[in-house]
């Protein structure tokens, strides 16, 4: 395999799709000399049946507004690969949800959940619908309107949804209200559900903790504590906000968040009790961040990206190339020492090689947010024993997912000087198991 020549073929056949070329470029680069080591990979074709999705499922979604206007969005799913298990992945809500963002995602999902260790493939969906300005009325009848058309082709045993930006909870629990009335199967087709109806503890709050036990487990490769740091957060979103939760939990100094619109700035730190403000707002109001700089008298930044803030870790919380090359060098100029993607692809390729450069610990997302699909998976496995776990037993199995995840980077990623390479090592350990898996399989 040549990886320029692979990206150049999948540029001409996917001429407006940057966020996926950018996906799959990286991934490349990481495991061409692994890759090539196989001859039997190149022959079966693995790299093309990797890069293009199984299938894609694109259509029109029409619901009634307050006003009792018809609007229509545009809905997609993206059944990626299933080689180790059935499609899986969350589904995304937001205006700029298109193709190319959607085929990144589920393809960097494939990738994340083959470290996970648990049977799982990649899959990725959504729509352009706005969940911003609309009442919750309109949000249900949106969600009922989005499973009308995707429930033929989802199940509890071929791909399961989750949430992602847009979607939580309350919209989870929607779709599968609607999906159970017309599919008439209740074994747990959805992950992230209400705890009333088959979700599991710990679901909610698994990236933003999962993250963060990715963190220790770098930070503990040079004997860093993780006390007192401050820490860069951004978003304010659910993986965010439990980022918040466990940092706080263990004695370090959330001191940013943000949302589309600008960013907060709290040198104080953000407490327990200003978290909960926070929970409070964005969840249940539904307000903007600039409330909690009204709340508490700090600084908020209309447009600016808490990367400009001086911090010893950052932890990209929000959404794809919200992280460019400049924002990582004043990190660095900063005295950053960790970064730990919550978000997927935060960083752009150019902040990426700045990190890696400068050789501080930096995690991508698809090892350090894993935490998040993973606990999923433990809300399958629970809704296939029928029976469910306390919140220790989750949280440990998280625990040592990540852990596991961490030593499967160092295992491929360290490099002849010490330095581990996480995005090497997620990279090649992801694509190794899928490969055997595909290999095992047969051409098809
Ligand atoms: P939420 O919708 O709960 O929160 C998203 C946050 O990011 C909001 O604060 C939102 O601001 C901000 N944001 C979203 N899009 C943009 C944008 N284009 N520009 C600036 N800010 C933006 O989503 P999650 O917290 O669930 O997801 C955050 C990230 O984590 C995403 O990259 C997602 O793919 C990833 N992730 C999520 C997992 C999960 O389990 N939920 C698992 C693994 C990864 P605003 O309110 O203004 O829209
Ligand atoms: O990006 C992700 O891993 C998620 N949004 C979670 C997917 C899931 O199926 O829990």
């Amino acid at each position: 395999m040549k990886v320029q020549e692979v990206l150049n073929d999948l540029k001409r056949r996917f001429p407006n799709e940057p966020e996926y070329l950018q996906a799959v470029s990286e991934v490349l680069e990481s495991i061409e000399e692994v890759y090539n080591q196989h001859p039997e990979f190149e022959k079966a074709n693995i790299i093309e049946r990797l890069c293009i999705a199984d299938r894609i499922f694109s259509f029109r979604v029409t619901w009634v507004d307050d006003k009792g206007n018809a609007q229509t969005n545009m809905g997609y799913r993206i059944q990626h690969n299933n080689a180790i298990g059935p499609y899986k992945g969350g589904i995304r809500f937001h205006s700029s949800v298109n193709p190319s963002i959607l085929k990144f995602l589920a393809f960097e999902q494939t990738f994340k959940n083959s470290l996970t260790t648990l049977p799982m493939g990649g899959g990725k969906g959504g729509s352009d619908f706005s969940p911003r300005g609309k009442s919750l009325a309109e949000i249900m009848r949106f969600c009922q309107a989005f499973m009308l058309e995707l429930w033929r082709n989802i199940g509890p045993d071929t791909d399961i949804p989750a949430g992602d930006i847009g979607v939580s909870g309350r919209e989870v629990a929607y779709m599968y209200g609607m999906y159970k009335k017309l599919a008439r199967e209740n074994t747990g087709t959805f992950t992230g559900k209400g705890i009333e109806f088959g979700g599991s503890l710990i679901r909610p709050e698994a990236t933003g903790y999962g993250n963060i036990y990715f963190l220790l487990q770098m930070l503990k490769t040079r004997n860093i504590d993780i006390k007192g740091k401050k820490c860069l957060v951004s978003g304010s979103g659910n993986v965010a906000q439990y980022t918040c939760e466990k940092l706080i939990q263990l004695g370090a100094i959330p001191v940013t968040l943000s949302d589309s619109d600008g960013y907060i700035y709290d040198p104080e730190g953000i407490t327990r009790e200003k978290l909960n403000f926070v929970m409070d707002l964005k969840n249940i109001q539904r307000g903007r961040i600039k409330e909690y700089a009204e709340q508490y008298g700090c600084k908020y930044v209309a447009g600016g990206r808490v990367w400009a803030e001086v911090g010893d870790i950052a932890l990209p919380s929000a959404t794809q190339n919200e992280l460019n090359g400049d924002d990582a060098k004043q990190l660095i100029a900063n005295g950053c020492i960790a970064v730990s993607e919550g978000a997927n692809m935060p960083s752009t390729p150019e902040a990426v090689a700045v990190f890696q450069n400068a050789k501080i610990l930096y995690a991508p997302g698809k090892a350090a947010n894993a935490g998040g699909v993973s606990t999923s998976g433990l809300e399958m496995t629970q809704n296939s024993m029928r029976l469910s776990w306390t919140r220790e037993e989750v949280d440990e199995k998280l625990q040592r997912i990540m852990s596991d995840i961490h030593e499967q980077c160092v295992r491929y990623g360290k490099q002849s000087d010490g330095f581990i390479d996480y995005v090497k090592g997620a990279n090649i350990s992801g694509f190794m198991k899928v490969a055997k898996a595909m290999m095992a399989q047969g051409i098809i």
